[in-house]
C-alpha cells in the first residue's frame, strides 16, 4: 500500500511513528512542511524536516519534541562569548552538524530534497522524506510591535522569540505562490491509494504545504483522511490556536474539518471528547470519534490505523 502524508513538525512525525508502526509494510512518502526554515549564523536550518528525520531515526529529544536527545549547547555559548546571536533560538551541538552538512550541501548546488535524501541515509527514518519545494518558502507573522509598529516577522521570531505574546494579524507564505513542488512530490500523490493528514498545524505545517501551487488539487484527487489536532476546544500543545484566529477559523475540531473543505477532506478523525462532530459534522466530510491523545506507540498506532481504515471505507 501507498500511503503519502503532508507533515509538520512534532504532531506529524509523532503520528507517522505509529503509522510506521500500524503498517511497517507499507511503501510510506511524507511531505514535508519547510515554512519554519530559517537562516542562523548562515546555515539553512529546516525544523520540521528535521523534526520528523529525528523522529522516526531514534535521535529526536523525547520530552521537547525537537532537537536532538542527549544535547550540548557549547558552540552556542562561545557564539554568545562573541556576542553573536540571536540567542533566542536553541541551536545544539550535535543538532549544529546537521545544519553545516545541509548548508555545505546546498551551497554546492543540490537542492533541499536531495539534501534531505542525503541527511536520511544517516537516520534511516523507514520513510521517503521530501521537502515540499526546493524553493525558498518562509512563512511570516503580521504583527502589532508596540515599539515599531505593524511589521512582519519570522514565524520562529513570533513564536520562539516572542511565545507568541503578540497576536497575529495575518499569516504569510512569503514565496509559497511563486514556489514549485520538489521532485517526486506530485508523483508520490498521484501513484498514492491513501493521503493522510496527521494532527499537524491546519495553517503553518499543512496550510503551508497546501499552498505550494499544484500540491492542494494532487491532494484533492485522492482520499484524504485527516486527524484532528484540536480537542476540546485546544491544541494539543503549540500555537495552533492562534494561527486559526489570525485566520479566522475557530479553534474547534469541526472549524477545522469545514476549513479544509470537503472537496480537500473526505474523512475526519476527532477525539472522543468532540464525538458530537462525528453526529452533525461537516456535510460531505466523514466523521469518526476515536482517542486520539498520541499517549504512547499503541495508542498512537491505534490513531493511525484508524485513519487508515476510514480511508479504505472511503475509498
Ligand atoms: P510543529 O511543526 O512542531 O508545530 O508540529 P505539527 O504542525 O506537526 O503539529 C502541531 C500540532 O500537533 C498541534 O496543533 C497539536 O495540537 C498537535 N498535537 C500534538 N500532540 C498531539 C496529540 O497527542 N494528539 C493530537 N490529536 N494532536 C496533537
Ligand atoms: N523551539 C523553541 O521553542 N525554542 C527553541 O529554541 C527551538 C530551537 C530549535 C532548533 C532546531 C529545531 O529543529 C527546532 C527548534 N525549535 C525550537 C522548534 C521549532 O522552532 C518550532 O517548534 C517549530 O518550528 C514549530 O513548528
Ligand atoms: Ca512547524
Amino acid at each position: 500500500m501507498k500511503i503519502v502524508t503532508l507533515a509538520g513538525g512534532i504532531g506529524g512525525a509523532r503520528f507517522l511513528r505509529g503509522l510506521r508502526r500500524a503498517r511497517p509494510d507499507a511503501d510510506i512518502t511524507v511531505i514535508g512542511n519547510t515554512g519554519d526554515d530559517i537562516s542562523l549564523f548562515g546555515l539553512r536550518v529546516c525544523p520540521d524536516l528535521d523534526t520528523v528525520m529525528y523522529t522516526l531515526g531514534g535521535g529526536i529529544n523525547e520530552e521537547q519534541g525537537w532537537g536532538r536527545a542527549a544535547e550540548t549547547f557549547t558552540v552556542k555559548e562561545e557564539l554568545l562569548a562573541y556576542g553573536v546571536g540571536p540567542n533566542w533560538f536553541g541551536l545544539g551541538d550535535r543538532d549544529f552538524a546537521t545544519h553545516i552538512v545541509r548548508t555545505q550541501m546546498l551551497e554546492a548546488g543540490y537542492p533541499l530534497s536531495a539534501v534531505t535524501e542525503a541527511l536520511c541515509d544517516r537516520w534511516k527514518p523507514g520513510v521517503r522524506l521530501i521537502p515540499m519545494t526546493d524553493d525558498q518558502v518562509e512563512t511570516h507573522v503580521v504583527v502589532d510591535d508596540p515599539e515599531r509598529g505593524r511589521r512582519a516577522i519570522h514565524f520562529q521570531e513570533w513564536w520562539v522569540r516572542l511565545r507568541a505574546s503578540l497576536p497575529a494579524r495575518s499569516i504569510a507564505a512569503v514565496g509559497a505562490e511563486d514556489a514549485k513542488p520538489a521532485p517526486g512530490v506530485l508523483e508520490a500523490l498521484e501513484e498514492a491509494d491513501a493521503v493522510l493528514f496527521p494532527p499537524s498545524n491546519p495553517v503553518v505545517s499543512i496550510g503551508t504545504i497546501l499552498a505550494v501551487p499544484g500540491i492542494r488539487e494532487a491532494v484533492a484527487a485522492k482520499t484524504v483522511v485527516g486527524v484532528s489536532p484540536i480537542i476540546g476546544g485546544a491544541p494539543v500543545r503549540g500555537m495552533a490556536d492562534a494561527c486559526l484566529t489570525a485566520i479566522g477559523v475557530e479553534t474547534s475540531a469541526r472549524a477545522v474539518a469545514a476549513h479544509y473543505g470537503a472537496d480537500l477532506l473526505d474523512g475526519w478523525l476527532v477525539d472522543e471528547a468532540d464525538a458530537d462532530v462525528a453526529d452533525k459534522g461537516p456535510e460531505g466530510i466523514a466523521v469518526r470519534a476515536r482517542p486520539l491523545l498520541m499517549s504512547d506507540a499503541d495508542a498512537t498506532a491505534a490513531i493511525a490505523r484508524a485513519a487508515l481504515d476510514l480511508a479504505q471505507e472511503l475509498a
